[in-house]
């Protein structure tokens, strides 16, 4: 039996009809595909119950790219730089990512999802690149491809990336916001050479991990990043073994 992975959907209105959907790209699903899971979507929705019943059902769980979290959320201010957001979106998020590490599952985030897993733990987050203070690589591609590589990510020795992909690996860039305050528990283990952090760890866990970059746009031309999403569904499986012994 294949483990289930659970994506958080994303909210967006579709334009010609003013339609608000539930989202999830497809690059994203055939990750997981590929990877040997069977992909869920989770809907949209406040139920803190029926979320409970989400993490109970999937044995791993996928956070995609998406907008701004409300910076209220972890104690500041907005700044004029912060982009739109969804702050009911962001209470999902945070809700389904909170009740997932309690239950101490597999969760991959990507993007908006290595924010939701570090404001979920505490932390903060730099609402543009500019406050960072030192920020001086182009974090916002503008290549003609989702899976061109823009920049370098070096990660540290003895981490579950390193594990995967080695001392550095090539990747994409879509992003104005970045990892500030370390929440609890969490350790920095990739970095672009200006210092930005590019990837999370959650300590003594096989794999809660957040990633800065998107790896899933880079299913439709090989596996170079395959690992990743390797990684998450075969932890799961181990939990659908152990479940079902
Ligand atoms: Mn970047």
């Amino acid at each position: 039996m294949k483990p289930l992975i659970g994506i958080a959907s994303n909210l967006t209105v579709e334009s010609s009809f003013h339609l608000e959907q539930n989202v999830v790209g497809c690059h994203y699903i055939e990750s997981i595909k590929k990877s040997g899971g069977l992909p869920i979507l989770i809907p949209f929705t406040l139920n803190h119950a029926d979320i409970c019943t989400y993490v109970t059902l999937c044995q791993g769980f996928l956070f995609c790219g998406g907008g701004d979290i409300n910076p209220l959320l972890f104690g500041e201010n907005p700044h004029a730089l912060n982009g739109s957001g969804h702050v009911e979106l962001d209470q999902f998020h945070l809700f389904l990512m909170e009740k997932i590490l309690s239950a101490n599952k597999p969760v991959l985030g990507i993007c908006r999802g290595i924010q939701i897993l570090n404001v979920a733990c505490g932390g903060s987050i730099y609402q543009d690149l500019s406050l960072t203070g030192n920020s001086t690589i182009k974090h916002m591609q503008s290549e003609a491809k989702r899976h061109f590589v823009t920049h370098k990510v070096t990660f540290i020795e003895g981490t579950i990336l390193q594990e995967l992909f080695g001392h550095e690996v090539y990747t994409n860039s879509y992003h104005h916001q970045a990892v500030n305050k370390l929440g609890d528990n969490l350790i920095a283990s990739g970095f672009t050479d200006d210092g930005i952090i590019e990837a999370l760890e959650m300590l003594s866990h096989p794999f809660q991990v957040g990633v800065q970059w998107h790896p899933e746009n880079f299913i439709q031309v090989g596996n170079a990043m395959l690992p990743l999403f390797e990684r998450l569904v075969d932890t799961a499986m181990q939990r659908v073994v152990f479940e079902g012994a």
